[in-house]
């Protein structure tokens, strides 16, 4: 794969059934395997890794240099599927630098943005093609899949933001959505651990 650092002027495709950018520089691909903890019914989880390693969500990246006052760009597809009762789901992160935003762009399926403040608020946003979600500052952020085909979203951020991962992995979101009748619902999290 070509592999670049681009600071001059450049365009890229992006498509919008598939989620595959044109040129791309990295394929990031998280499996059932990488998320550890993070689904709530772990004895669901640990009988689906017996049968599959099921691919949950893909990142396709372009390389800008990841500093301030570059944009990070990059698509972000979530599979259909559910472990237990939980829709699949990318881990979700704290930006390293916390005040820094991100705007998500769905071009495909239907979801939940779950947002959570490092004071503890929180917010869900619907993720729907033509709908773009804002993530401001202080919030983690994590797209759920709720529908029956790829979630899939083009997202922009600042360069130098930086994935804080552990905060979440330790101490989980407030809220989880979960299937209920059929449809997706907003539950608290047991397992969920305050921050302040
Ligand atoms: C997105 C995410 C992408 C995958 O590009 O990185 O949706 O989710 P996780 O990074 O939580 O695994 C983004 O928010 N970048 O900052
Ligand atoms: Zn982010």
């Amino acid at each position: 794969m070509e592999h670049v650092t681009r600071t001059d002027p450049f365009s890229f495709s992006v498509d919008p059934s598939t989620g595959i950018v044109t040129p791309h520089d990295n394929l990031i691909q998280r499996r059932l395997s990488h998320m550890n903890g993070m689904f709530m019914d772990q004895a669901a989880r640990e009988a689906m890794l017996e049968v599959e390693d099921t691919l949950l969500y893909e990142v396709y990246e372009v390389e800008v240099p990841d500093e301030a006052g570059h944009l990070m760009v990059c698509t972000s597809i979530t599979y259909p599927g559910k472990v237990g009762r939980e829709y699949f789901m990318t881990k979700g992160h704290f930006h390293e630098k916390i005040q820094t935003a991100e705007i998500y762009s769905c071009l495909r399926g239907q979801g939940i943005m779950m947002m959570e403040s490092d004071r503890g608020d929180w917010k869900a946003e619907p993720m729907t093609q033509g709908r773009a979600v804002y993530v401001p500052p202080y919030y983690a952020h994590r797209s759920i899949n709720t529908g029956q085909e790829p979630l899939i979203s083009l997202c922009v951020y600042p360069g130098g933001a930086g994935h804080d991962y552990a905060t979440i992995e330790t101490k989980g979101f407030r809220k989880l959505v979960l299937e209920k009748n059929g449809k997706p619902e907003i539950e608290d999290n047991p397992k969920w651990k305050s921050r302040i």
